[in-house]
């Protein structure tokens, strides 16, 4: 079995005029397909042949197979964090969790931009819940945090390749956009109540399902 790019849960210019559809062309159809290219060609003959990105991000002490693995991850992770008419207030259960854990919604996404908008150099910010209580979470390049032990609800790529091309040096409005239109909270929402139940076995965005041929950019 080798890992193989996942479809985009939309089209590519569903997200616009928040990411645009050269953004998310080149984003999912040449990033995200090279770190799984690669990852298949690190594994190809081991004994991670027969495993998963997940499982490999989380097993493996080889530094280059971790960051395709977990890159390969943590894209599909992405794609279904964000999603068209997304954003704003969260409602429901997890609209109310957050209530609870910071206060309000306004101190969440303040709490949630300026993490993001500081998260130094390449990576990726998280909301994630450790045991069912609500946490933002900053990483660096390719790291997740199921090395802290905690189960990620959704996340924001902060590379400069997803959103350069739309907000050049403005990261924090390209989070902003993100936060008021593109969050998808009913994925977030499923997370958390998984993460309640399920923590040991948490797997999600599985690559083997949804498999498509890499998407080529406009
Ligand atoms: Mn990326």
């Amino acid at each position: 079995m080798t890992a193989r790019l996942p479809s985009l849960p939309y089209k590519l210019d569903a997200l616009e005029p928040y990411i645009s559809r050269q953004t998310l062309a080149y984003h999912h159809g040449k990033h995200h397909y090279a770190y799984i290219s690669k990852l298949n060609a690190l594994i190809k003959g081991t004994s991670w042949e027969k495993r998963g990105p997940f499982e490999i991000l989380i097993a493996t002490t080889n530094t280059h197979i971790f960051n395709n693995a977990a890159q390969s991850w943590s894209h599909a992770f992405f794609w279904k964090s964000i999603a068209p008419n997304g954003g704003g207030e969260a409602s429901g259960i997890l609209g109310e969790v957050i209530r609870d854990d910071f206060g309000s919604y306004a101190y969440f996404r303040d709490a949630f931009l300026s993490a993001a908008t500081s998260n130094f150099g390449s990576g990726w910010t998280w909301l994630v819940s450790d045991g069912g209580q609500l946490k933002i979470l900053s990483t660096s390049n390719a790291e997740t945090p199921f090395a802290q032990g905690v189960c990620p609800l959704l996340t924001v790529d902060v590379w400069e390749h997803a959103y350069y091309l739309d907000y050049q040096n403005r990261r924090d409005a390209y989070i902003e956009a993100i936060l008021d239109h593109l969050i998808n909270w009913s994925f977030a929402e499923r997370n958390y109540e998984k993460s309640l139940s399920a923590h040991e076995t948490y797997i999600d965005a599985d690559l083997k399902v949804g498999d498509a041929d890499p998407t080529a950019p406009a």
